[in-house]
């Protein structure tokens, strides 16, 4: 895979001058260490586990899936750093079991559950998805996961729950980044009731048939493909059905910048830069932005008679 270069991208946590600036310094910092002694050069590749052959070499538009390798190395997880490529190697004596993932709030069936006891219990599939960050690049990543309205279905909403809240283990001593007093920790996201149960909505648990790694959200994360990737939260411990909207990490941080929405569309740009187009980790060429991120026929219909300008 071709080396990313960091002016090809456009950090999401940089939206502050205090913060510009010192990301800034540190990176010049590094930069310079790394010049004098060669560092990165010496650190040995992570062993990872070997992948499984997916069902299909790409998504159904044609898209060629990313590789193991490219999913497993370059990744956003601030609990663990806002360098994509250094989170791997922080985050790979994170411990993902024991996992108790509690599940709460407006049900009539709370219940708390092993991530590995999820696994057997639901039946688990490949999904071949599109993710797009709201950076602006993309992978095809290949899930293994069970539909969240499978979850949800055993629990029971009762007739007050309007919004799913979900939240990522809060362990600062294992994830550095949640020393950073920025942000509002724990990682919080959300849905709405129906687009939780929409049956693209997945809780993954690996990827290439194999148990999820750390650095990509082990034991288990949300996937909402239709959506900016910063939506499909990693490492939930909680999900709760609530009435009112929840209020995610991001608009906590910035709400002008990250809807609670936050559906793929091309015709809204971000307040800093244009949502057009895309290029596909691995690939040099950018590609037009997809409506939905490609998932319009199956999502579209959830939101009729909104303004999708509004609700970014
Ligand atoms: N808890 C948590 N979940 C998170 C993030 C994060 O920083 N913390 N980053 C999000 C963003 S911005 C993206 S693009 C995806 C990236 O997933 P990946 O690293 O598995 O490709 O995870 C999302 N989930
Ligand atoms: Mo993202």
């Amino acid at each position: 895979m071709r080396k990313i270069k960091s002016s090809e991208i456009t950090p999401e946590h940089i939206y502050l001058s205090r913060r510009t600036f010192m990301v800034g310094i540190g990176a010049l910092a590094t930069g310079t260490l790394l010049g004098a002694c060669g560092q990165l050069n010496k650190q040995p590749a992570l062993s990872l586990p070997e992948p499984l052959t997916p069902s299909a070499e790409a998504d159904e538009l044609g898209n060629p899936l990313n590789s193991y390798e490219a999913i497993t190395s370059y990744n956003n997880y601030y609990e663990f750093s806002t360098n994509k490529e250094a989170v791997a190697r922080l985050a790979q004596n994170f411990p993902t079991a024991p996992w108790a993932v509690t599940v709460g709030g407006l049900v009539r069936n709370p219940k708390t559950y092993d991530a590995g006891d999820l696994r057997k219990r639901f039946s688990v599939e490949e999904r071949i998805y599109r993710l797009r960050c709201v950076e602006g690049w993309s992978m095809v990543i290949p899930w293994q996961g069970f539909p969240l309205s499978a979850l949800l279905n055993e629990v029971e909403p009762t007739g007050q729950a309007k919004y799913v809240r979900f939240e990522t283990i809060y362990a600062p001593e294992q994830m550095p980044g949640q020393k950073d007093g920025w942000y509002s920790w724990p990682y919080i996201e959300g849905l709405r009731l129906d687009e939780a149960m929409n049956d693209l909505t997945l809780l993954a648990t690996g990827i290439y048939g194999r148990d999820l790694l750390p650095q990509n959200g082990g034991p288990i994360r949300l996937v909402v493909p239709w959506k900016y990737g910063f939506k499909s939260i990693k490492a939930i411990v909680k999900i709760d059905l609530v009435e009112e909207q929840p209020v995610s990490l991001w608009m906590a941080a910035a709400a002008h910048e990250y809807g609670f929405y936050a559906n793929v569309n091309p015709d809204v740009p971000h307040p800093r830069w244009s949502q057009a187009s895309e290029r596909q980790i691995g690939e040099s060429r950018r590609r037009p932005t997809l409506p939905f991120n490609g998932y319009a026929e199956e999502v579209a219909h959830l939101y009729e008679g909104m303004d999708l300008r509004k609700f970014y």
